[in-house]
């Protein structure tokens, strides 16, 4: 088994977020707003010019999952029910804080989840086009960017100017632009810094609700591994390098991104929602504000999209650009959208890329760590 690079002052996605419990109690406390979010869809830069600070409700973890299946489906994904679970139990300190939610009809477990947390909080749903080139979808998304600007304006009984909308553009775009470089240090043969460690901090980060302080942290790692890569890895050589691909990955880190790295392989980039899914498409700072975040909101290449091009796009600009030698990508139990893209994906790796792939379908439980831990192995070798 192999040990994991990881500094001295790493915490853990679990401690990170039991350290923002406090954090936002603090915050809360102060007078500041907070909105919960789900998404990647978010628009984020409304909820900044509301002079509120938005945090993630994904919530992780076993314990949440029977009390949500009183009211959700067993066969429901593990993402919605510890989400859910952690809601209604009031153990997820974030949606207890949360002034109200914010949300988007991205997948249908999602949004029927959403009809129930609407009956606890104050609820927001954006309604998402089902796709991103169909005629009106800009327009009626950029309506949907509208009137969550009126809920915010109404809920909260203030006003939000385009200017406060354009500086909040502007910071979300350093920040973006700060994470993107994080990532990218995954991509140097061989890679100075754990899949592990950049799955956990950039999960972690969410977070991390001081975003200067959350963009000078990144820029100072981001310089200490480009300077460690320099002076203790280049030209020497590589482990196996991964690339994952699929649903958002925090709530299986341990299970999966931590274990490839044990069995003998690096995780080298994540082409999921804990990756640079949408970080590496900027808001663009020219435009009227909400139509430029309508925009780029759109661009976003999810499954829940129909069709959904823009993912192979990304995927094999990833595969070159990360150097990957194979690509693991995790579907997370009953998400039909990803799953449906499996066959997709797989034909375009293996057929276009030439490298191979294999899929691994989960929960948040630990029962099926050992028929994982076998299929990884196999597939390390695969690739090795
Ligand atoms: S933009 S990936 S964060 S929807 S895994 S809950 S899709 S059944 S998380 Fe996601 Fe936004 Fe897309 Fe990203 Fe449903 Fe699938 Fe569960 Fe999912």
């Amino acid at each position: 088994m192999s040990e994991i690079k990881l500094p001295q002052d790493f915490v853990s996605y679990p401690e990170a977020r039991k350290q923002a419990f406090m954090k936002l109690k603090a915050l809360k406390e102060s007078g500041r707003r907070v909105v919960g979010t789900f998404c990647t869809y978010t628009p984020q830069e409304l909820v900044d010019a509301a002079d509120a600070t938005p945090v993630s409700l994904c919530a992780i973890g076993e314990d949440n999952i029977p009390p949500a299946e009183k009211v959700l489906p067993k066969n429901l994904c593990p993402l919605i029910k510890a989400s859910f679970g952690g809601a209604v139990t009031d153990r997820c300190p974030f949606f207890y804080f949360s002034d109200m939610v914010l949300a988007e009809t991205t997948c249908d477990g999602k949004k029927k989840m959403y009809e129930y947390l609407g009956k606890i909080k104050h609820t927001h749903v954006m309604q998402l086009p089902p796709g991103q080139f169909g005629e009106g979808a800009l327009a009626f998304w950029k309506s949907e960017v509208e009137a969550l600007r009126k809920d915010l304006e109404q809920f909260y009984g203030i006003t939000i100017s385009d200017e406060k909308i354009a500086e909040a553009i502007k910071l979300r775009n350093r920040e973006r632009k700060a994470i993107l470089n994080y990532y990218k240090v995954g991509a140097l043969k061989p890679s100075p810094l754990s899949g592990y460690e950049l799955n956990t901090i950039i999960t972690s980060n969410e977070y991390a609700f001081d975003i200067e302080k959350k963009i000078e942290f990144l820029e100072k790692r981001t310089a200490e591994l480009t300077e460690k890569y320099h002076k203790e890895y280049e030209g020497k050589p590589s482990r196996p390098r991964v690339l994952i691909s699929g649903c958002p990955t925090h709530g299986v880190i341990d299970k999966v991104i931590k274990r490839i790295e044990e069995l003998g392989a690096d995780v080298v980039g994540f082409e999921n929602c804990c990756g640079p899914r949408e970080k590496a498409d900027l808001v663009d700072e020219t435009k009227d504000p909400i139509t430029a975040i309508a925009e780029k909101y759109l661009r976003i290449n999810c499954s829940v999209m129909s069709p959904n091009p823009g993912r192979l796009e990304t995927l094999g600009n990833m595969i070159d650009e990360y150097k990957a030698d194979g690509v693991i990508e995790v579907v997370l139990m009953a998400c039909h959208t990803f799953a449906a893209e499996t066959s997709t994906v797989k034909d375009f790796v293996t057929k276009e890329k030439g490298i191979p792939f294999l899929s691994i379908t989960t929960d948040y439980s630990t029962t099926d760590q050992g028929q994982i831990d076998t299929r990884l192995g196999a597939f390390i070798e695969l690739m090795s």
